[in-house]
């Protein structure tokens, strides 16, 4: 898919507040200084469309980006950094988990992964706090500049086996890396056959 434009078009803390529904969405979620804000620009190739930063925390809002004027991109807040919602099972934002279980026009969630960390707790929560809702992911491995390519498969690896191995469909998985692009075809390529499989809606309300 080629990215013809990509436009900032709102911050949104909590799930009334997002924009009307017509548009299908992608969200991005994982740790704080996970990659996700960097992911977006490397996806959109526009390295000043979401805000990327050192410092964790950095995005605390729901920032909504409107792609080729037909579907979005979303940049969701970190979890494992102040200001969060116990739930159950999880610690993070509660205005997320709101739009993670309520959003009508989400498509695909992508859990973001640190691809050369073992196995954190935080994640595992996450991902069980997914399951618990049944709600289906995806996940990407990133920041995969920073080590070998065998390091990453071994980490991925170890991640599916502590993690994944009761999960029945597998979710898919990705590897990717802001610096080099590595990821962004085949990314690019899952989210257009989801597009393909959840068209527009004409009209869309909300
Ligand atoms: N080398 C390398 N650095 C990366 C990559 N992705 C992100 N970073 C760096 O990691 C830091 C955090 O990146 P962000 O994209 O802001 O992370 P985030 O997940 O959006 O963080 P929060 O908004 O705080 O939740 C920044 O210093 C980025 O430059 C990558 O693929 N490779
Ligand atoms: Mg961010």
């Amino acid at each position: 898919m080629k990215i013809q434009s990509a436009v900032f078009e709102v911050s949104s803390p909590s799930l009334d507040l997002c924009p009307r529904l017509a548009l299908p969405e992608f969200a991005f979620i994982g740790r704080s200084n996970v990659g996700k804000s960097s992911l977006i620009n490397m996806l959109t190739e526009k390295q000043t469309l979401a805000k990327v930063s050192d410092r964790p925390g950095k995005t605390r809002l729901m920032n909504f980006f409107t792609i080729n004027r037909n579907w979005r991109l979303v940049d969701l807040p970190g979890y494992g950094y102040a200001h969060v919602a116990k739930t159950d099972r999880a610690d993070f934002n509660e205005a997320v988990a709101d739009y993670l279980v309520g959003r009508e026009n989400l498509v695909c969630i992508f859990v973001l992964i640190d691809s050369r960390l073992e196995p954190q707790a935080i994640d595992v929560d996450f991902i069980g706090w997914l399951v618990d809702n049944e709600i289906p992911f995806v996940l990407i491995f990133t920041k995969t500049d920073k080590q070998s390519r065998s390091q990453t498969q071994s980490s991925i690896g170890r991640f599916k086996q502590a993690v994944l191995a009761e999960l029945e469909p597998p979710p898919p998985i990705f590897a990717s890396s802001a610096k080099t692009k590595a990821g962004r075809t085949d990314i690019l390529n899952f989210i257009t056959e989801q597009l393909d499989e959840n068209p527009q809606q004409p009209g869309g309300s909300a």
